[in-house]
């Protein structure tokens, strides 16, 4: 434990100390930021067994940080980094959530126009005072507005990368107080962003369980403890509600709480129209209880198989004819997603090929960033020829075929990054849109439509561009998007970092109607983001996609005949 929060710390004593205008120390807390978040081992146990000198190990971590890691690990708090944020005013952290406001911008409107948080900058944008900033504008003015208002909806719900392992844990935590366990509602539906957690228990003893609850040491404030249900507000900012349940209508409460409400509404009118009731205490015919104990009871006696917690969104799962087998982490073989330290990642393409490996992989696309990226330290041709010495090596060290990929930034013109004799000796390439985000929408459609067109693009890369709470999609025409990736027989991805999910779980049913397929990936920068595999995998669910539709889902084999220049 303690990964996650000190990385959390780092990055915010790197934003500060950029807003107090010290120069370098920002970009070492930042990767060493980077470093620990994705780590496989906990940095408590680092330290435990094998002492101090082991945390400098870790990329990016001299002297200064081990010793902070150790005082945080001890004592939950860096006196160094209180004394930062003492120094600077309270709201100024909330500022730096904005997309497009860095500590430099940031810096300048504390010192020009006293915008010392959100409040402050809300009124300095209705006055329309920041246009006449030095290295503000109208337009960065207006890009502001919109950040604020993302962050201000986006503040109420929280990503499910992020509340999928806290409940996770919290789970873990009861477990030993319950007979059975389960969490529902948003989360269980694999929903991209969760109001709050809701988790339901049977136990012998509801008491204990509810007193364990309210004890769990995440828990910032206990907003309610009853016999039977209890809520609290975690530390991270997301509210649990606990409820225990009796054995006899378990699986009507399991079902009634996971939903969604649309869903719920649709079943129990199919409920009524058979002369039952359905409520969460079970289904019934007048007082007789037909069904409760278990969810699956409670379909089938309404006719219907136990529909996936995904599907249950009321967009047609009820219409009777027999859903389709989704797609399931466990068919995947493969990711096409996946960077290295050749250009961004952090693990090395060793790593990443072991981690691919351990997780039964038959095979891992290394598709680092094209020449253009230069922050993302994009591969010279040069340097492309010496990674595939390196994969052909790593590929008979660790037994998993390694593809040749690149993601190929595509340009504003629609081209990619990289020259034809380059394309050429790709087996496969993931293209993507890495900058020039505002351009009108027709403009923006031609843009990925030329890129589809391409014969060496074989997949679209986070088709959309959104990262979520943060950053709207660009504006294109998704349904002319996808109709040409159909007829050009080209890859649409759905990448499942947490931030992106991209495509949605919408566009996912839209594109699937038109009968496209799909690359369910990771877009991996470190080895433990290979397990991102089950979001996307989440997402692809709800979007109702088959084993059929996604390419990674086949052996090695059927994917030569989906990329025509894999090598044998
Ligand atoms: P969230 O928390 O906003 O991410 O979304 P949910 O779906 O988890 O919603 P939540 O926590 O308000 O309620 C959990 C489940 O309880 C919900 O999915 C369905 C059920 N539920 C809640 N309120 C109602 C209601 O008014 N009618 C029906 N039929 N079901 C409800
Ligand atoms: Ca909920
Ligand atoms: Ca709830
Ligand atoms: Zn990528």
């Amino acid at each position: 434990m303690g990964n996650r929060e000190f990385a959390a710390l780092l990055y915010e004593a790197a934003d500060l100390m950029e807003l107090q205008g010290i120069d370098w120390k920002p970009q070492a807390y930042r990767k060493a930021a980077r470093a620990i978040e994705s780590l496989e081992r906990d940095i408590s146990d680092i330290l435990k067994q094998s002492g101090r000198k082991e945390l400098q190990e870790i990329p990016g971590v001299g002297e200064g940080i081990a010793s902070h890691i150790e005082e945080f690990l001890r004592s939950g708090r860096v006196k160094k980094f209180d004394e930062v944020r003492k120094s600077l005013p309270p709201g100024i952290g909330e500022l730096l959530e904005l997309e497009g406001l860095g500590p430099k911008k940031a810096a300048l409107l504390l010192k020009k126009l006293r915008v010392r948080g959100l409040a402050d900058l809300k009124k300095a944008l209705g006055a329309g005072k920041l246009r006449s900033l030095e290295g503000f504008g109208e337009k960065s003015e207006e890009n502001l507005r919109k950040a604020l208002e993302l962050h201000e909806r986006g503040k109420e719900r929280m990503l499910l990368g992020e509340a999928l392992p806290l409940a996770e844990e919290l789970l873990d935590y009861l477990r030993p107080h319950a007979e059975r366990l389960d969490y529902a509602g948003s989360l269980r539906r694999m929903q991209e962003t969760i109001g709050d957690i809701d988790i339901l228990a049977q136990s012998g003893r509801p008491s204990g369980v509810m007193e364990a609850f309210i004890a769990f040491p995440r828990v910032e404030r206990v907003l309610a403890h009853g016999a039977t249900k209890s809520s609290v507000l975690l530390r991270e900012g997301i509210q649990v509600d606990l409820r225990v349940i009796p054995a006899g209508s378990y699986g009507a409460a399991l079902q009634y709480f996971t939903g969604s409400k649309e869903h719920n509404v649709a079943l129990r009118a199919i409920a009524a129209k058979r002369g039952l009731r359905l409520s969460e205490y079970g289904l019934f015919k007048g007082e007789k209880l037909l069904a409760g104990r278990s969810e699956e009871e409670v379909y089938r006696k309404l006719g219907f198989p136990l529909i996936p917690a995904e599907m249950r969104e009321d967009r047609g799962e009820l219409a009777g004819t027999k859903p389709p087998e989704l797609v399931e982490l466990r068919d995947m073989r493969g990711d096409l997603h996946a960077h290295t330290t050749f250009s961004d990642g952090i693990s090395a393409v060793e790593e990443m090929a072991l981690a691919a490996k351990s997780k039964g992989y038959e095979y891992l696309a290394i598709t680092d960033h094209s020449q253009a990226e230069r922050i993302a330290r994009g591969l010279s041709e040069e340097r492309l020829e010496e990674q595939w010495k390196e994969l052909s090596r790593v590929e008979k060290r660790v037994g998993i075929r390694l593809l040749r990929g690149a993601e190929i930034s595509i340009q504003n013109d629609g081209s990619l990054d990289y020259p034809e004799r380059v394309l050429k000796k790709l087996e496969v390439t993931v293209c993507s849109i890495h900058s020039g985000f505002k351009m009108p929408k027709e403009k923006m459609t031609e843009r990925i439509l030329a890129a589809l067109d391409n014969k060496y693009c074989d997949i679209l890369g986070h088709p959309t561009g959104r990262l979520l709470n943060r950053r709207a999609p660009y504006e294109a025409d998704m349904q002319r998007v996808f109709e040409e990736a159909v007829e050009e027989r080209k890859i649409l991805e759905l990448d499942g970092h947490p931030e992106r999910l991209d495509l949605s779980d919408a566009h996912a049913l839209a594109a699937r109607k038109l009968g496209a397929k799909f690359s369910l990936s990771t877009d991996s920068h470190a080895a433990a983001h290979l397990g991102y595999m089950r979001f996307a995998v989440g997402q692809a669910r709800r979007g109702w996609l088959t084993k059929g539709d996604v390419v990674n889902a086949l052996h090695l084999k059927g994917l030569r005949k989906v990329f025509p220049r894999m090598r044998d």
